[in-house]
C-alpha cells in the first residue's frame, strides 16, 4: 500500500528523511498553503512570499523527478487551511497505509502530529530530521548532569565528532575560537560587496499578487523581493558569499552601518531553515576556500562555529527545555512592547535603523538583533511573550526552534542562564564603537543622565540596579556591580531618575 508523505514548508530538501524511500509510483507527496501557518503569528509578508514561492518551486522539482504531488495552494475553494484539515483530506482522497513525517521545527506543530495515529486512524511515522549535525538524542546525553550548557564545550565536542577544523586530534591554529580577532569597528571607506538578487520568475510574481492580496495587513515590505527561491539559487547565495564576503566575516562580524544591513554576513539562514541549502555544504564549501587560502582562519572558523556550534546548540536546547521554556521570564519582566518596534518611529537612531531595515528586508543581522533591539528588550524589562512573538513574526529566517532560545536565552536571560552566563547588557558606548548610528542620533551617547542622554546609558545602570538581588552574585558580573557601587548617591539617584522618566516617555510614545 503506498504511503502519504507530508513535506513542510520549512522541509524543502530532497534528502529530508521522510522522501528517502519514496517510491514515485506508489507513494504521494503532500504539501499545502494553509492559513493557520500563516497567521498563527502574523508572518512578515515577505517571509510568507519566500516559504510559499520556494514550496511551489520544490513540488515543480518533485514532479519533474516523477513523484505524485499533491499541492495544495493556498486559494483551493476546498482548503482546510490546516495541517490535520489538508492530511485528512488527502486520507479521503486515496487509500494509504501509512503517514511518513519528518520531525517538524515547532513543539506545536509536533503535539499535532502526535495526535493524528489516534485522531486520523492511520499509522504515523515521524522520523528525525538528519539535516542536522547533531541529533536530539546525542544532545540530550551530551547535557545530562551540566548545570549550566554552554555552547562553546557543546562546539569543541562536535568539531572532534565532525573531525571539523582538526589537526592531529588538535584545533586547526592552535585554538578553538577565534572570537577575540572578530570585533573590528567599522571603518570609513568599506567596500562591501552588494548582495546577491534573484529576478521574481513568473511563480514567484504569482505568489507576490497572492501575499498582497491576502496578508496585505501583515507587517513589512513586500517588494522588492529579490531572495533565492530554489536549492540552486541558495546555493549561488552561498557561492557568493564565500568568494566576496567570507574573506572578512570574521573581521566585521559585529560591525554596523547605516544604510548597509546585509554587511560581510552569509544571508543564508533563510535557505538553511527551509531546507534549500544543508549544513553540511556551508561548512564543507567555507573550509575549502580556507584551504586554497581564500579566506582566514578566523573568518572560517567563526563562520563554522555558528553553523556548527551555534545553530546546533539553540535547537537541541530548545527540544531539551520545551514547552517549559516558552514560558520562562526570570527577571519577571513585564514591559508592554513598545509601538515603534512595528512602525520604527523613535528618536534612537540605532532602534530606528535596525527596525527600517527589518521591516524592509525581513532580515537584520545577529548583532543588531542582539545588541541593538534585544539589548533595548533587556534592559526595558520587555516582556518576553511579546519580545519573542516579534521576533517570530518579522524576521524570515524565524521558527520557534531557533527563535525562541536566542530571544529567551541570549537577549533576555529570562532562561536564568541557562543558555548564557550572563545578560548581554550594553550601554549606548558599545552601539558607538561598533556603528555609526550615533553620528545621526539626537541623543547624546557621551552623556550619563538626563533628557538628551543616550538612553541605553541610564538604562543600563537602571537595569542592573534592579536586578541586583537576581544577578549581584553572578562573579561575570562583579566587577561591574563593583564599579555601581562605587558612583556616588546623586549619580546613582541621578540614573534612577532619568530612566523613571524615560520609561513614562515610553508609555506615552514619546520616544
Ligand atoms: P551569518 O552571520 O552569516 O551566520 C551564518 C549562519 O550561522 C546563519 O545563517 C545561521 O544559520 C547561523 N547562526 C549564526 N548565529 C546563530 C544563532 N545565534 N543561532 C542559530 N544560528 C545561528 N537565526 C535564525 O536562523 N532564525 C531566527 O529566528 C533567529 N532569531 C534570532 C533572534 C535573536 C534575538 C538573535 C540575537 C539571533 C537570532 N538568530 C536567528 C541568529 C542570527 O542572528 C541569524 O541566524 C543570522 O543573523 C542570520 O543571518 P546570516 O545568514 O547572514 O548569518
Ligand atoms: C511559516 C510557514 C508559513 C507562513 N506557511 C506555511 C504553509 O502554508 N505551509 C507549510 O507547510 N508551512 C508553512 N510555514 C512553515 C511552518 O510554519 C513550519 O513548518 C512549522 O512551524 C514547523 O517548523
Ligand atoms: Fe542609539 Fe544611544 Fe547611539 Fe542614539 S546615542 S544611536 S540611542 S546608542
Amino acid at each position: 500500500m503506498p504511503a502519504l508523505r507530508l513535506i513542510l514548508g520549512d522541509q524543502l530538501s530532497t534528502q529530508l528523511a521522510s522522501l528517502r524511500d519514496a517510491d514515485p509510483k506508489a507513494d504521494t507527496i503532500l504539501m499545502c498553503e494553509v492559513r493557520e501557518e500563516a497567521t498563527y503569528v502574523r508572518h512578515h509578508k515577505k517571509k510568507i512570499a519566500l516559504l510559499f514561492s520556494a514550496m511551489r518551486h520544490f513540488a515543480k522539482a518533485l514532479r519533474a523527478q516523477g513523484f505524485t504531488v499533491r499541492y495544495v495552494p493556498l486559494t483551493d475553494p476546498d482548503n482546510t487551511h490546516s495541517f490535520e484539515g489538508e492530511v485528512k483530506r488527502a486520507l479521503q482522497a486515496n487509500a494509504y497505509d501509512r503517514l511518513v513525517l519528518t520531525h517538524p521545527g515547532e513543539v506545536r506543530v509536533l503535539q499535532m502530529m502526535q495526535a493524528w495515529r489516534e485522531a486520523l486512524e492511520i499509522d504515523v511515522e515521524i522520523r528525525e530530521d538528519d539535516r542536522f549535525l547533531c541529533p536530539l538524542n546525542d544532545f540530550a546525553q551530551w547535557a545530562e548532569g551540566r548545570k549550566e550548557l554552554r555552547m562553546e564545550f557543546f562546539y569543541r565536542e562536535m568539531r572532534k565528532r565532525h573531525d571539523i577544523l582538526m589537526d592531529s586530534g588538535k584545533p586547526v591554529g592552535g585554538k578553538w575560537n577565534y572570537d577575540q580577532d572578530n570585533r573590528k569597528p567599522p571603518k570609513d571607506g568599506l567596500t562591501i560587496p552588494p548582495p546577491t538578487r534573484f529576478e521574481p520568475d513568473e511563480i514567484t510574481q504569482e505568489v507576490l499578487s497572492l501575499v498582497a492580496d491576502e496578508f496585505g495587513d501583515h507587517f513589512g515590505t513586500l517588494e522588492p523581493f529579490a531572495y533565492a527561491v530554489t536549492a540552486e539559487q541558495a546555493q549561488t547565495v552561498l557561492s557568493e558569499f564565500i568568494e566576496h564576503r567570507l574573506p572578512k566575516f570574521g573581521d566585521f562580524q559585529d560591525a554596523m552601518i547605516s544604510g548597509e544591513p546585509w554587511m560581510f554576513h552569509a544571508h543564508i539562514s533563510f535557505y538553511l531553515n527551509c531546507g534549500l541549502l544543508s549544513p553540511d555544504t556551508c561548512i564543507a564549501d567555507a573550509i575549502k576556500a580556507y584551504e586554497r587560502g581564500h579566506a582566514p582562519l578566523n573568518a572560517v572558523e567563526g563562520f563554522v562555529r555558528q553553523i556548527l556550534g551555534w545553530r546546533e546548540f539553540v535547537r537541541g536546547l530548545y527540544w531539551l527545555k520545551m514547552p517549559d521554556y516558552a514560558q520562562q521570564n526570570a527577571l519577571g519582566a513585564d514591559r508592554p512592547l513598545p509601538w515603534f518596534y512595528w512602525d520604527g518611529k523613535t528618536e534612537m537612531n540605532c532602534l530606528r535603523q535596525c527596525i527600517h531595515e527589518t521591516r524592509d528586508h525581513a532580515y537584520a543581522h545577529h548583532i543588531q538583533r542582539l545588541m541593538v533591539l534585544g539589548n533595548f528588550a533587556l534592559l526595558a524589562g520587555l516582556d518576553p511573550r511579546e519580545v519573542n512573538e516579534w521576533y517570530l513574526i518579522v524576521y524570515a529566517d524565524a521558527y520557534e526552534w531557533v527563535e525562541l532560545p536566542n530571544v529567551t536565552g541570549m537577549v533576555l536571560y529570562a532562561d536564568g542562564g541557562v543558555l548564557a552566563s550572563k545578560p548581554y547588557a550594553a550601554g549606548g558606548s558599545y552601539i558607538n564603537k561598533m556603528s555609526d548610528y550615533c553620528q545621526d542620533c539626537r541623543y547624546d551617547v557621551k552623556e550619563k543622565t538626563g533628557k538628551t542622554a543616550c538612553p541605553f546609558n541610564y538604562l543600563y545602570w537602571d537595569f542592573l540596579a534592579r536586578h541586583q538581588e537576581t544577578l549581584g552574585n553572578n562573579p561575570r558580573l562583579g566587577m561591574v556591580y563593583r564599579t555601581w557601587e562605587r558612583f556616588d548617591a546623586d549619580h546613582k539617584q541621578a540614573v534612577r531618575a532619568s530612566a523613571q522618566a524615560f520609561f513614562q516617555r515610553l508609555e506615552a510614545s514619546e520616544v
